[in-house]
């Protein structure tokens, strides 16, 4: 690094120290000079269709890697990611989103420059509401500290940051001999102390303690921690949906999915009935706990989180997330002799039974079961391809991705670029309703231009299923698609139509073999069918009624 770089130089340098590779994005005038140092920088630059696409790939790149970034013109592509961003925000991916901006020099006497909305800080102030911290690097005696604190804030937060570059200041040099702080945070020595002490006498004194997993462990890279504390008390462990595949499926200590009544009884029986039920790093959503469906009892329960820590019914400030997770494992906890616990059923090779009959959503999700592989990240989008998804099991841990609370259609496509960029071992199973792929299924344009091959399994219900159960009408119904013969357009990939079983183990089959581009299965589903997780939810709620 130069003793004084220019300001677009050391955003890229950052970006780069914190472990990112690649910036999504699309082009536009107030950007270009910043992409013309993105295109000769380390740092590779992915263009997709449409910002959205970019903006859910730099989501999925965060969350299988740890930071993401997009990089978009002046409102007319920056506000095309405040979505996007808004999912990160809700289920803390840390995205940096970099958007170009008239040069300061041009803003004098408010001129009305194209792209602007109302003020020149319009879209500045929709992303304070969106992100956990925001700049615009407008002075170059402070940018470089700008850009210092609000990476920090993603990576401390997990959450998604907005800078905003004014096209006149990317190549100005910052002050120079910038030394970039290290921050170390700590909990408060006496109140961890004392958490813990509570912790430690409440765990030893449960009959039946448990852990509930959730997304953070995973964001905070505590996973190994979390397998130390099962292995050395002999805890199980359930997760939540969207911390699914936070502990690897096939562990012996894992109960499945807690999700209140959408989920298995066992599980459900098991937390609910536990004396003391840790909570580690969960959203308490209401995807998450089945739709309210839930019943945890805050007096039995430890509720650790990056951003709230509390025991039974009082809080402790200033505890950290990772140091009462490092804590527990110092803990003097009594070793259990583990009873039988509640287990994931088994997965049965898939056997073909009912060769020519229309395929059923259950045999769809038995038969994907039988397809995963320790490679596989499985990408579900919103709609019953989530729900069915969850009865999934996942191999190894990390590979699950959704959006199982903010719950924006279109992520599944654009992600899976995101998760293959991110980890180039995974390749992508990408479960999507015919309604979602119309959003943003053209991002299958992007795979096949940076050579990424995912397997997409558009569930083709005509329209917008999970609708259907509440209220019915017309606008639920979609326009049909040719989706298998997307290939043809795009000039790569292959493409089957799936009506039967057979169909079905055959397509995935040679998808397996046909590993240099994209796979598409168009299935063909009954509009009504549903998957088993939401046969569950439906049978529970009218039992409640
Ligand atoms: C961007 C966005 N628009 C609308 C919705 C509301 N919504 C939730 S599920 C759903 C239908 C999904 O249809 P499809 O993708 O075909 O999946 P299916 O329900 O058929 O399984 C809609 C419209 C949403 N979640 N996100
Ligand atoms: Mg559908």
């Amino acid at each position: 690094m130069k003793s004084s770089p220019s300001i677009g130089e050391y955003l890229i340098h950052r970006l780069y120290a914190h472990g990112v590779r690649h910036v999504f994005g699309i082009p536009g005038d107030y950007v270009l000079g910043f992409y013309d140092l993105l295109s000769k920088s380390k740092l590779r630059l992915i263009n997709t269709c449409d910002e959205q696409g970019a903006g859910f790939a730099a989501d999925a790149y965060a969350r299988v890697r740890g930071l993401g970034a997009v990089c978009v013109t002046y409102c007319v592509g920056g506000l095309k990611v405040a979505n996007t961003t808004a999912e990160a925000f809700a289920e803390k991916s840390p995205v940096v989103v970099i958007s170009g901006a008239p040069g300061m020099k041009e803003r004098e006497k408010n001129p009305l420059l194209h792209h602007k909305v109302r003020e020149f800080d319009t879209q500045k102030k929709v992303f304070e509401q969106l992100t956990i911290a925001s700049t615009v690097l407008s002075d170059p005696q402070t940018a470089f500290q700008e850009i210092d604190r609000v990476l920090h804030a993603a990576l401390r937060f997990k959450r998604p940051v907005y800078i905003e570059l004014p096209r006149d200041l990317v190549s100005v040099s910052g002050i120079p001999h910038h030394k970039t702080p290290e921050i170390h945070e700590r909990s408060d020595p006496k109140s961890l102390r004392a958490a813990l002490a509570e912790a430690e006498e409440m765990i030893n004194r449960a009959r039946q303690p448990v852990i509930l997993a959730d997304v953070e462990v995973h964001r905070f890279g505590l996973q190994d921690q979390l397998l130390k504390l099962v292995r050395k008390i002999n805890i199980p462990v359930a997760a939540t949906v969207l911390g699914k595949s936070v502990i690897g499926e096939q562990h012996p200590f894992y109960l499945g999915i807690y999700e209140g009544a959408m989920g298995r009884d066992d599980v459900r029986q098991y937390v609910e009935n536990s004396d003391c039920v840790i909570l580690l790093g969960a959203f308490m959503t209401d995807i998450n706990l089945g739709v309210y469906t839930a019943r945890l009892d805050p007096a039995r329960s430890i509720y650790a989180t990056s951003e709230k820590f509390s025991i039974r019914y009082h809080t402790y400030e200033d505890v950290r997330f990772k140091d009462f997770m490092r804590g527990l494992l110092r803990l003097r906890l009594r070793r259990r002799v583990l009873g039988k616990i509640p287990r994931p059923p088994p997965i049965d090779g898939f056997r073909l039974k009912n060769r020519g009959a229309r395929l059923s959503v259950k045999r769809l999700f038995q038969r994907l079961n039988a397809y995963l592989s320790a490679d596989t990240v499985v990408v579900a989008d919103v709609g019953d391809a989530l729900f069915g998804a969850i009865d999934l099991f996942i191999r190894q841990r990390t590979e699950f991705l959704g959006p199982a609370y903010y719950a924006s259609m279109g992520f599944a496509v654009p992600a899976s670029i995101g998760a293959q960029l991110a980890n180039p071992k995974l390749r992508p199973l990408v479960l999507v309703g015919d309604g979602a792929f119309q959003m943003t299924g053209m991002e299958l344009a992007t795979a096949v231009r940076y050579r990424l091959n995912p397997v997409v399994v558009v569930r083709n219900n005509c329209g917008y299923g999970t609708e259907r159960h509440m209220q019915d009408g017309p606008y639920n119904d979609v326009w049909p698609w040719h989706y298998s013969r997307l290939p043809e357009i795009l000039g790569a990939g292959r493409g089957w139509v799936v009506e039967t079983e057979e169909e079905l183990d055959r397509a995935l089959i040679q998808a397996g073999h046909r590993t240099e581009s994209f796979c598409l299965l168009d299935v063909r589903l009954a509009p009504l069918d549903r998957s088993p997780a939401l046969e569950r939810l439906a049978a529970r709620l009218a039992k409640r009624l």
